[in-house]
């Protein structure tokens, strides 16, 4: 396989499915914690550092983000699990992230993005048993690797895989640690060689 990451373009944003693309490019949309890394991993997958928007504030991206990679398309979901909004505003980013994962037809496969430093959160855990519910393909990879000791990577990850039941890709968006790897899954994923 080979991705063509050179052949790549932001599509569109949006916040209901009126504002998802008519195309016909399965879509591999990235979940996690608001802030977890999850448009900087889009940046590192197509070499470019401002691609995706990358946000020092947590719980910016509000809208749903479609980027085109080739014939596969990426989209960039709001973070969940940011504490500091009001409870309408958590209302409608849910609505807005079950709305696409559950109805969106296009939708092949899930990166979920976890802190590779932390155990993962609650709104991981239930984000995780939802995937295995609805039986989405999905792969775990836990990144800001660079963060800690490459000595203490395996026993991070150990945590991650007793927490969630499969072993994270440990990921780094600043040593590209991992890249290669979720580039060759993400094509998996869109080509429905996963799961
Ligand atoms: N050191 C380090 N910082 C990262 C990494 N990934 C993301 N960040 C930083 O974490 C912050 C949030 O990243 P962003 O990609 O916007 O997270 P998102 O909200 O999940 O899209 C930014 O300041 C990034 O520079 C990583 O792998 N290593
Ligand atoms: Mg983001």
């Amino acid at each position: 396989m080979k991705i063509n990451v050179h052949d790549a373009e932001f599509l569109t944003s949006a916040v209901n499915p009126q504002g998802y693309p008519a195309h016909d490019l399965p879509e591999v949309a990235l979940v996690g914690r608001s802030n977890v890394g999850k448009s900087s991993l889009i940046n590192t997958l197509v070499n470019r550092r401002k691609f995706a928007r990358v946000s020092n504030q947590p719980g910016r991206t509000q809208t749903l983000n479609f980027y085109r990679v080739q014939n596969i398309c990426l989209v960039d979901l709001p973070g969940y699990g940011y504490a500091r909004v009001s409870a309408g505003t958590l209302r409608q980013w849910q609505a807005m992230i079950e709305g696409y994962l559950t109805e969106r037809p296009n939708l092949v496969g899930i990166i979920q993005v976890v802190d590779v430093r932390h155990p993962p959160t609650a709104d991981d855990r239930q984000m995780n048993e939802w995937l295995r519910a609805m039986d989405m393909p999905y792969v775990l990879v836990a990144t800001k690797a660079d963060k800690i000791s490459r000595g203490r990577h395996l026993q991070h990850a150990k945590v991650i895989r007793e927490t969630l039941g499969v072993d994270p890709i440990l990921f780094s968006a600043q040593t590209k640690q991992g890249r290669d790897q979720v580039l060759r899954l993400v094509w998996e994923l869109a080509s429905g060689r996963l799961g």
